[in-house]
C-alpha cells in the first residue's frame, strides 16, 4: 500500500508514515535548523603571476593572517590586477552552500562586520542566496577582507580580519541570538574562528553536547593547528563531524606529534579522540583536492570516496571549493541523508563552485 492510499484511509496516521519514509520530513517544518558562526569577509580576488606570491612571501596554496608587510596587497590586487569583490569568509561560504541545497529559511549565520560598503555587499549576497544574517556590527572598525591570489589551480588567501576579529560571546548569548541557537539542531563553526572567540565556539559546542545536537567544525587552515592548538584542542571533544583537507590533516599530525603522514591514519586517530557527547560517534572527513575523500569513524572501516577528475579547462578557480564541499555535506546531513550522499553532494557542489569565479554557486540553481 503506498503512502497516498494510507493517507486516504487513515488520515492522521500519514505523518508518522512519512517520517519513516523520509527522515527529512521531520525537519522540514523547522526554520533555521542550521546555525553557523565564522568570520565574515569580503574577498578581493585576482589572477596574478607567481611574482605576486614571491613579492609577499606567500605559498601558492595557503591561508594566513595578514601582517603589516602584506597590507599593500589589497590595493595592488585592485589597481594592477582588476580584482573582483566577492562574498567570502569560509564558514559564510559553507552556509550559503548549505542553503543552496536546503528549503528556504533553513540557515542562519553570525559573525562581526563593520558599518560600510563591504558589509552591505555581504548582506546582499546572503539575502540573495537565502542565508539569514545576524551580524554583530562594530561601527568603529572596517569589515574584514581577504586578498585571494589565484595562480593556476592554486589560491593563496591573505586575511585582514578587522571587524571580524571583534566577535563577542555576549552577542551569541544575547536573548534574540541565543533563541536561534536553542532552536537550531545543527551547528557549523569555521576553524578560522579559533583566532577570534574560542568562548563562543565552546558555548555552541557545550550546548550541542548537552542537548544531543550535531556540532560540525572545519580545520580551515594548517596555521590553526600550529599556532592556535590550545584553542583547537579545547573544542575537539565537541566535534561530531570534523572536516578538513590533506594539508590541514598533516599540520594536525605534526602539531600533535603523530609519527604518520598517512591522511587515513590521521583521520582514524582524530575519530577516536575523547568526546563530550557519547551519544554520537565522531566522523572525520578529509578532502584531498582532485584525489579521493577519506571518511573515518571509530570502530568502523575507513571509507575512501573517489572524486571525478576535472580537466584544467573546466577549472575557473579553486577558491571556496572546500567550503562548497562543507556546505552541501552539511545540507545533506540536515536532510538526514546517508554519509555517502553527504560526500557525493559535497563533491558535486565543490565542483560547481570550481567552475564559477570565487566562492560562488551557479544561478539559476542546479539540482543535486
Ligand atoms: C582567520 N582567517 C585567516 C580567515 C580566512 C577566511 N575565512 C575566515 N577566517 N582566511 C580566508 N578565509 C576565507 O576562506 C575562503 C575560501 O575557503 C576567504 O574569505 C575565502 O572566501
Ligand atoms: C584541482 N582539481 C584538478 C580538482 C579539484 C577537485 N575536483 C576535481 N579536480 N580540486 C578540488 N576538487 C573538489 O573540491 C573538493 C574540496 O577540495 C573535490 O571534490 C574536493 O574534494
Amino acid at each position: 500500500m503506498n503512502v497516498d492510499v494510507v493517507a486516504a484511509i487513515t488520515g492522521s496516521c500519514v505523518h508518522y508514515r512519512l517520517e519513516l519514509l523520509d527522515p527529512y520530513h521531520k525537519m522540514s517544518g523547522k526554520e533555521y535548523v542550521l546555525f553557523g558562526l565564522g568570520n565574515p569577509l569580503l574577498d578581493i580576488q585576482a589572477n596574478t603571476g607567481t611574482d605576486v606570491l614571491e613579492k609577499y612571501g606567500l605559498k601558492a596554496n595557503d591561508a594566513i593572517l595578514a601582517e603589516d608587510k602584506h597590507k599593500p596587497i589589497y590595493d595592488e590586487l585592485m589597481t594592477k590586477y582588476d580584482a573582483k569583490f566577492l562574498a567570502g569568509g569560509a564558514a559564510q561560504n559553507a552556509m550559503r552552500g548549505a542553503q543552496y541545497v536546503l528549503p528556504p529559511k533553513s540557515t542562519v549565520y553570525v559573525g562581526c562586520v563593520g558599518k560600510d560598503k563591504f558589509a552591505e555587499q555581504l548582506h546582499a549576497a546572503n539575502e540573495r542566496e537565502g542565508l539569514r544574517t545576524e551580524y554583530l556590527v562594530d561601527e568603529s572598525t572596517p569589515t574584514g577582507k581577504c586578498g585571494v591570489v589565484i595562480t593556476g589551480n592554486n589560491r593563496s588567501l591573505v586575511t585582514d580580519l578587522a571587524a571580524a576579529n571583534n566577535y563577542k560571546l555576549e552577542h551569541l548569548k544575547s536573548p534574540e541570538i541565543w533563541k536561534l541557537v536553542e532552536n537550531a539542531e545543527f551547528f557549523y563553526v569555521g576553524g578560522f574562528h579559533l583566532t577570534v572567540c574560542v568562548d563562543a565556539i565552546k558555548a555552541l559546542g557545550e550546548h550541542a553536547a548537552e542537548t544531543n545536537k550535531t556540532f560540525v567544525m572545519n580545520l580551515s587552515a594548517p596555521f590553526l593547528c600550529q599556532f592556535f592548538k590550545d584553542g583547537m584542542d579545547a573544542v575537539t571533544p565537541y566535534w561530531d563531524y570534523i572536516l578538513g583537507n590533506e594539508s590541514e590533516a598533516a599540520a594536525w599530525a605534526e602539531a600533535h606529534g603523530l609519527e604518520t603522514t598517512s591522511v587515513q591514519e590521521i583521520a582514524e586517530h582524530i575519530a577516536a579522540l575523547p568526546k563530550a557527547n557519547n551519544k554520537r560517534e565522531r566522523t572525520v572527513v578529509f578532502t584531498q583536492g582532485a584525489e579521493s575523500v577519506i571518511v573515518a569513524r571509530p570502530g568502523k572501516e575507513t571509507v575512501v570516496y573517489p572524486v571525478p577528475k576535472l580537466s584544467d579547462d573546466e577549472i575557473v578557480d579553486t577558491n571556496g571549493a572546500g567550503d562548497a564541499f562543507a556546505g552541501a555535506f552539511l545540507g545533506m546531513l540536515v536532510k538526514g541523508e546517508s554519509l555517502e550522499t553527504c560526500v557525493e553532494a559535497g563533491t558535486w557542489l565543490a565542483q560547481l563552485a570550481i567552475k564559477e569565479v570565487g566562492p560562488s554557486f551557479p544561478y539559476p540553481k542546479h539540482g543535486f
